[in-house]
Parts: C-alpha cells; sequence; structure tokens
C-alpha cells in the first residue's frame, strides 16, 4: 500500500540551487517511492538568526510504500550525502533540510518523528509551496491549506522559478 506523504526541502549553503535539484533526485530514487509533484523554488529569508544567507524552499508529493520511519531513515540518509552538520544552533544554516509535512493522513508522536510536522502552519515557505502543489489538502487536524496560504504573512517569500525550470 503507498502513501501520498509531502516533504519540505530547504538550502541556504553551498548552491542551495543544487542542493535542492540532487535532492529531489535523490528522493526520487529512494526505494518504493516516486515522486509525484514538486512545487517552485521560493526565496525566503531565514526563520530563525538573521546573521545567515537567505534560503531556498521547495515542497515535493510522494508516494511510497515505506513505513514512516524507513522514510525517515531515508531523508535523513539524503541530508548526511548533501553534507548536512548537525550543530547545536536552533535554526541555523544548513546544506540540506528535508522535514517530512505530512505523512498520509496519520498523526504521529514518536521520539523520532512528529507529522504533521510541527511547524507547518506558521511557515511561509512551507505552507506557499505545499499551496501550490496541494491546493484542495486539508490537514488532519481539518484546517485547509488554502486558507492558510491566504492569510499567512508573505515575509518577503517570492518564487524564483516554476517546476519545470528546476525539475527536469
Ligand atoms: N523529527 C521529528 N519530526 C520530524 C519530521 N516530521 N521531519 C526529528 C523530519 N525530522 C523530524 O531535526 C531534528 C530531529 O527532528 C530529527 O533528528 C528527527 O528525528 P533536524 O533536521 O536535525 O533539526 P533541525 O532541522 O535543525 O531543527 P528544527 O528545529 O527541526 O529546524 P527546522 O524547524 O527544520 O528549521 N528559514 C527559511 N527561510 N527556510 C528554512 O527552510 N529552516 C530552518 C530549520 C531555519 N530557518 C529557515 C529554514
Ligand atoms: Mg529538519
Amino acid at each position: 500500500m503507498s502513501t501520498l506523504c509531502y516533504i519540505a526541502l530547504g538550502s541556504n549553503l553551498n548552491a542551495p540551487r543544487a542542493q535542492l535539484v540532487s535532492a529531489r533526485k535523490a528522493l526520487s530514487d529512494v526505494a518504493n517511492t516516486h515522486v509525484v509533484a514538486a512545487s517552485g523554488l521560493y526565496a525566503s529569508r531565514p526563520m530563525g538568526p538573521q546573521d545567515q544567507p537567505d534560503y531556498l524552499n521547495a515542497v515535493v508529493a510522494i508516494e511510497t510504500e515505506l513505513e514512516p520511519l524507513s522514510l525517515l531513515d531515508a531523508t535523513q540518509a539524503i541530508e548526511q550525502q548533501h553534507g548536512r552538520v548537525r550543530k547545536k544552533e536552533r535554526w541555523g544554516p544548513r546544506t540540506l533540510d528535508l522535514d517530512i509535512l505530512l505523512f498520509g493522513q496519520q498523526t504521529l508522536d514518536l521520539p523520532r518523528l512528529c507529522v504533521p510536522h510541527y511547524g507547518l502552519q506558521e511557515r511561509e515557505f512551507v505552507v506557499l509551496p505545499l499551496a501550490e502543489i496541494a491546493p484542495s489538502l486539508v490537514l488532519p487536524n481539518g484546517v485547509s491549506v488554502a486558507q492558510l496560504a491566504n492569510q499567512i504573512e508573505r515575509n518577503g517569500l517570492y518564487r524564483r522559478e516554476t517546476a519545470q525550470q528546476w525539475v527536469s
């Protein structure tokens, strides 16, 4: 049985565009997993410490036959392959961050994995790309993604490239 999941991609170090292009390809290479949609690439101002470069963000939809924790193992392995160094600083700069936003309509509160992702509803760089590829999606708590997108502060966020421009 396959599950429709949404993953947020973010990077602000070491050629962010190349990081996201490569991360999307790596996701499509995960066993029993297909990328079924990708948002455009969004330029965003850093959330958290301001003395770091701007970010590039995107959201992709995947269909996967993996269990939630196996998917997390796969996304964390991809982060490692992209030179991710985990630091103590909260919300600091990174080569690649992959957050599992949604795993179907499941709500999980495990030590290693919480879905929906805790920041989903508050982050413009997640809500707007998600709304682009899933405008009629309703979260497990009943909140509509389109409604979130209409109400959220953009904070300088803009779409720098369409999906066609970065997905080959
Ligand atoms: N974990 C639990 N739930 C999940 C989930 N749904 N997806 C656990 C992924 N991981 C999940 O993550 C810490 C632990 O969370 C993992 O070991 C996993 O088991 P992490 O990636 O090591 O830590 P982090 O990402 O540095 O921490 P945090 O607080 O999750 O950072 P965020 O929230 O990801 O924020 N500004 C802009 N404009 N764009 C950005 O993308 N990103 C961040 C990072 C800061 N500012 C940003 C952006
Ligand atoms: Mg993260």
